[in-house]
């Protein structure tokens, strides 16, 4: 499929669908991401396309990996490092407009309705930035025997760029679809699909999902 910085061969039964955070603290007015001095309007605007990709997807019978930033109720896998940085209204594990900030099981912590997962795909609940740090996700994709991972989420240059680093250096061949992340700051979206891509796409590939649609059977 055409991609940059070059064409991309998917290998659908090897490929695994992988969105980043779409959790409606994030992603939703009233949220914590929106309470941090956000304009959660960017990551609204992607939904359509991140469900319509995602309806192709399972149509093709291909799987798909869901994950969510957040940590456990007595915040023991918080770093106070992450906890206390910097001067935020509400910091993780306080009571927000939906619940306790990032905390599992919280009505802010689930994954927007849009985009909820079904019977048969992964959710990875995550402490950090990355999908892969202190999580079960580098095995649960060897046991199916996951080669590539195609993205979508949010945000741009925070869990998703992280995730994408870290499954590049694992080995997994990794796009990102243009249309299906977002950035609350759209100057550091268009820096990081730029980088990743650099350097004969050092990182991976990046392409529109109008493209990655077209790539999937049963259309
Ligand atoms: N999911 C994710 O990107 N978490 C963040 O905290 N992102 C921000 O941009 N703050």
């Amino acid at each position: 499929m055409k991609a940059l910085p070059f064409e991309f061969a998917l290998d659908l039964p090897r490929a695994a669908l992988v969105i980043i955070d779409m959790q409606r603290d994030f992603v939703e007015p009233g949220g914590f991401g929106e309470s941090l001095g956000n304009d959660v309007t960017r990551l609204q605007a992607i939904l359509p396309t991140c469900a319509a990709v995602l309806a192709a997807w399972r149509a093709a019978g291909a799987w798909v990996v869901h994950t969510r930033e957040g940590h456990l109720p007595d915040l023991s896998d918080c770093p106070p490092a992450k906890r206390l940085r910097g001067r935020p209204s509400l910091r993780i594990g306080d009571t927000g407009p939906m619940g306790r900030v990032l905390v599992i099981g919280e009505p802010g912590h689930a994954i927007v309705p849009e985009l909820a997962p079904v019977d048969g795909e992964l959710v990875i609940d995550k402490p950090g930035k990355g999908a892969f740090h202190a999580t079960p996700l580098q095995a649960r994709l060897q046991e199916r025997g996951i080669t590539q991972l195609v993205f979508m989420g949010v945000t741009t240059e925070v869990c998703v760029q992280t995730t994408m680093r870290e499954a590049n250096d694992r080995g997994y061949e990794c796009l990102l679809v243009e249309d299906g992340t977002a950035s609350y700051f759209p100057e550091f979206k268009a820096a990081t699909l730029a980088m990743l891509t650099a350097q004969g796409g050092i990182v991976g590939w990046v392409a529109p999902a109008a493209e990655l649609v077209a790539e999937l059977p049963g259309r």
